[in-house]
């Protein structure tokens, strides 16, 4: 009875992201919803399987908050994870915790997508666990046959844009609409850079939580706790900038401009400023620098942050525009360096490889030149 007052509720309120792809998913979120409820009606225990990071960390917690509002005796395990890839080993280790698998509901969120993950999935729904699987990222078509329910919004014609965070709102929104907030959603959006995020404000919870995840895997009620400390909010997000402030001044001393005249290449040599695992991650510094260099030189640009044995690409929107894309390039630079390039490929603004060191220079010299011939094709 309550599930139908509900639903007449979320018509009457419009969606956060009011456009086709949401209100598609919208369809496919509302049997989820009532399984849900039905699920923790009848008992089932639920786990929760995150992306430890700013967008899946907040995608986890309004479902887990919406699970709670309702059914406040219900289990729900926190299961983070640091890598995007979920791997057969934690599966056997997560199965091997769970009470009855025909009994539990397992809610994956923001990750576990990607071909390298469908052996885990298998396992998991082999076991008699019931899965939903909502995610942003390029997906293996697999998953949709082995989720029993599976919302992405690439498959409704939306991009990674509409974050797990953005569809978990609108999903706990469904599961009971007052303890559903859409602060989380906007975190999310900032921390993944979604372009539907309020870009007239800085949250600074989205900055204090992708520190805090950066350092540890952390449960969904530590979480919650931390972003309703004023004070842990604020000293996260101050330590933070601190660290990326203090970054970018020492990146200066390691960082060079050259200049191709329709566009300029920026080469960071990020190892000698960065230590790894330490805050702020490669990612992050190299997003920096690009937004800066781009704001100093109003130019095109494609940045390389090299190391010992890597480079990570990024690309400004304009050069976009002028035919560069770093995963093709990757998989360009491939033909030329198949032993020495271990492995690599990304996305056309954001991509990585992996290379012998001794390769490095070489592999440097001919993405100046791969650059070049992107464009002037
Ligand atoms: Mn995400």
């Amino acid at each position: 009875m309550f599930g139908f007052l509900l639903n007449l509720v979320i018509i009457m309120k419009k969606l956060l992201v009011n456009d086709s792809t949401m209100h598609a998913l919208q369809k496919k979120m509302d049997p989820l919803a009532k399984a849900i409820i039905d699920a923790a009606r009848d008992d089932y225990s639920f786990a929760i399987r995150y992306h430890n990071d700013c967008d899946g960390v907040c995608a986890a917690l309004n479902i887990y908050k919406a699970i709670k509002a309702v059914f406040p005796q219900t289990p729900i395990q926190s299961l983070p994870s640091d890598s995007p890839v979920y791997y057969v080993e934690k599966a056997m280790q997560e199965l091997s915790e769970i009470g009855v698998p025909s009994e539990t509901f397992a809610i994956i969120v923001d990750h576990a997508t990607g071909p390298e993950s469908m052996d885990a999935l298998k396992l998991l729904k082999g076991s008699g666990v019931t899965i939903a699987v909502l995610d942003h990222h390029p997906n293996d078509p697999r998953v949709e046959k082995i989720a029993d329910y599976f919302i992405s919004p690439l498959s409704e014609g939306g991009s990674s844009s509409h974050c797990a965070g953005l569809l978990c709102y609108e999903l706990a929104r469904l599961i009971d609409e007052e303890s559903a907030d859409e602060n989380l959603a906007y975190f999310a959006m900032q921390s993944d850079k979604s372009s539907f995020g309020n870009h007239a404000k800085e949250y600074k919870e989205a900055v204090a939580l992708d520190y805090a995840t950066h350092y540890r895997e952390l449960n969904l009620p530590f979480y919650e706790r931390f972003l309703s400390s004023k004070e842990m909010v604020a000293e996260s997000y101050l330590q933070a900038k601190e660290k990326i402030e203090n970054a970018m001044k020492l990146s200066e001393k390691y960082t060079e401009v050259r200049d191709f005249g329709a566009y300029f290449v920026v080469i960071s040599k990020v190892s000698k400023f960065l230590k790894k695992k330490e805050y702020p991650p490669r990612g992050k510094v190299m997003n920096e620098i690009i937004a800066k260099k781009e704001r100093d030189i109003a130019k095109p640009i494609v940045c390389l942050g090299v190391t010992e044995d890597g480079i990570s690409f990024r690309a400004t929107s304009e050069i976009l525009k002028m035919g560069f894309d770093a995963n093709l390039l990757i998989q360009e630079l491939k033909k030329t360096f198949p032993a020495e390039i271990l492995n690599g490929g990304g996305h056309a603004v954001a991509a990585s490889l992996l290379a012998t060191p001794e390769s490095l220079p070489l592999i440097v010299a001919q993405t100046l030149e791969l650059i070049g011939k992107q464009i002037r094709n």
